[in-house]
């Protein structure tokens, strides 16, 4: 079997507008000239404009019940270049990580919240340990307890410590980065790992490589093996491996596959296996995640005698899904790009475009920057994305003296774009989401990076997996009294149902909520649905219930004795059916048939009488 890494270069976010375009809030944008802004500013205010945002060479007032073209005849005036209706803007993106430079400030990508990873502490006393078969873990990132990791060198691809490829690291910090105010934060901050190395570059391994780590992930006392790799074909011994770390209790975690694609990969469509599916941060399937069919067919027999038989079989398919497209994460140090900016000292999302280096100076709008403008002359030019290239602009920018460049999106969401191959441009040039637009073109300074980083991204069912590993250390920490099959069951009945309605092929039973899962193990005990029910209290009260037919109707009579209050309940199937007199009898009345269970209790009470059940 050859075993490929799960990583997609694919950025593949399908942000389709979801907003409204409606005018509201009779808000409007007036774009004025810069050094008559005060005089713009007080004429607005004498027409009854209420001024919202004071912008460079712009503002936005609101004025009540009036539409754009009654607006456009108050404010007649020369020194206004254009009125137009401020749109309003809701973030597209359900979950975002936190903005900022992972450098000197720890950020949250979006996935921990979704699976609400921070809604539950990590309980690092309960011994926890990740066993991580994959390219290896890079000593050279600061953002691990280093401590709390070891590893299986393997003479074929060299040092645990030393990476083959960012993969390896991108997955361990995922699952375990540590809190500690700065890179990224994982699922299980700290989590004791073992680190298996079975790829390098070349992005190769075997079942038999994979059979041999889940015996030394065993050794090492790992209760999580996690796979962000897979491919086609079973294979009995690399199978009989995952059996017996799963049915000695440990959990076997790995990717669906990033084909799009109805293939069922190996190790994950092995039933021991949890195979896991990714989703982006809007909640929708990624469009790389394989989606195998849950059902086998198996055949019997041979000639006349051949039966085919179908079986549906939840765990040849994707059981859970995770986070997985754009996943921030650890890096090899200085292996990855990424850029950071922040505006009057606010961090805002930026994406790297090109030319890396530092700029920080006062801001500069130059609108869709088709000419230079010596306004931009040592300052950072914020510029809308249109009408010409982003090279262009940021040539533009440059040759008017602008130390740095920020393109704004002119639709929702982040601009990602880079300058082309023939970038004659050297200042650093960075995007920014359209929603950020109004506060960034507020601003008066901005600070721009770009620079060989330690955190970047990456997209793929690989980077859904450790979330999902993380998640079970996480929820296990907090019941670790449980088996490995428990915490997996407790994670499918707690998941959060996504696309089609119910299980379906894509996300299986939905996206893993870390809280909900732990609440559940919490109410239920490890084996989950099995609800052990309390000892009916019998207290004193003794109940008797008979059926019989009247009238077309059935009835029940129910008499007791020993009740303490002036009135008692009766209840039925759980529910109270009426409060009446402690007079030792009641007959219930009803046409409806089937199973129907009465006790007596202690009005308002949970002292009651066993129960007894009449059927019709
Ligand atoms: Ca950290
Ligand atoms: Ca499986
Ligand atoms: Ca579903």
């Amino acid at each position: 079997m050859k075993a490929s890494k799960f990583t997609t270069s694919i950025i593949a976010l399908a942000v389709t507008a979801a907003f409204s375009a409606q005018a509201a809030d009779d808000r409007y944008i007036i774009k004025v000239d810069e050094s008559k802004k005060g005089l713009v500013k007080a004429l607005a205010k004498k027409l009854g404009g209420e001024l919202k945002v004071d912008g460079k060479g712009f503002i936005a007032a609101s004025f009540a019940g009036k539409d754009l073209s009654q607006v456009k005849g108050l404010l007649n005036n020369p020194h206004i270049q254009m009125i137009e209706e401020d749109q309003r803007r809701v973030p597209l993106s359900v979950y975002s990580d936190t903005a900022g430079n992972p450098a000197t400030t720890q950020l949250t990508p979006y996935a921990v919240v979704q699976s609400q990873a921070d809604q539950v502490n990590f309980n690092a006393g309960a011994g926890m340990k990740v066993c991580v078969i994959d390219s290896g873990l890079d000593r050279s990132n600061q953002d691990f307890i280093w401590n709390n990791i070891t590893g299986t060198n393997d003479s074929g691809t060299g040092n645990w410590d030393e990476n083959g490829g960012p993969h390896g690291t991108h997955v361990a910090g995922t699952i375990g980065a540590a809190d500690n105010g700065f890179g990224v934060v994982g699922m299980a901050p700290g989590v004791d790992m073992h680190i298996v190395k079975v790829f390098n570059e070349a992005g190769w391994g075997y079942s038999s490589d994979l059979a041999y780590a889940a015996n030394i992930c065993s050794g090492a006392g790992a209760n999580i093996i996690s796979m962000s790799l897979g491919g086609g074909g079973a294979n009995s011994t690399e199978e009989n491996a995952f059996k017996a770390f799963t049915d000695a209790g440990g959990l076997v975690v790995a990717a669906a596959g990033n084909d799009g694609n109805n293939v069922r990969s190996f190790p994950a469509g092995y039933s021991s296996v949890m195979m896991i599916g990714a989703n982006d941060n809007n909640n929708a399937i990624a469009d790389f995640s394989q989606f195998p069919s849950c059902t086998s067919t198996t055949t019997t027999g041979k000639g006349k005698n051949r039966t085919t038989t179908t079986t549906t079989n939840e765990t040849i398919c994707v059981e859970v899904t995770a986070g997985g497209v754009d996943t921030l994460s650890t890096y090899p140090a200085g292996m990855a790009t990424s850029a950071s900016m922040s505006a009057d000292g606010v961090a805002f999302a930026s994406s790297s475009m090109e030319n890396a280096g530092s700029a920080s100076g006062s801001t500069f709008y130059m609108g869709t920057a088709e000419s230079t403008n010596s306004g931009a002359n040592g300052n950072i030019c914020l510029i809308d994305r249109g009408v010409i290239s982003f090279h262009d602009k940021v040539q533009n920018c440059q040759n008017s003296g602008g130390v740095g460049a920020m393109i704004i999106n002119n639709e929702a969401g982040m601009l990602y774009a880079t300058l082309g191959d023939a970038n004659a441009t050297t200042i650093p040039a960075v995007g920014a989401a359209y929603e950020d637009r109004s506060a960034l073109l507020a601003a008066s300074s901005a600070e721009i990076n770009i620079g060989a980083s330690d955190y970047g991204f990456m997209s793929g069912t690989s980077m859904a997996t450790p979330a999902v590993s993380g998640i079970a250390a996480l929820v296990w920490s907090n019941h670790n009294g449980c088996t490995g099959t428990e915490i997996r069951d407790a994670l499918k009945s707690t998941a959060e149902d996504n696309g089609a309605t119910g299980h379906d092929d894509y996300f299986g039973h939905g996206i893993v909520k870390a809280k909900a899962a732990s609440d559940y193990l919490t109410a239920n005990g490890c084996g989950g649905g099995v609800v052990t029910p309390p000892p009916v209290e019998g207290g004193d009260i003794t109940a008797d219930a008979s059926g019989y037919k009247a009238k077309g109707k059935n009835k029940v009579d129910v008499t007791w004795s020993g009740a303490a209050t002036a009135s008692v309940d009766i209840i039925r199937n759980g529910s109270l059916r009426t409060t009446t007199a402690n007079d030792g009898a009641y007959t219930d009345s009803f046409r409806t048939s089937g199973s129907f269970t009465y006790k007596v209790c202690d009005q308002g009470t949970s002292n009651c009488s066993t129960e007894t059940t009449v059927n019709f």
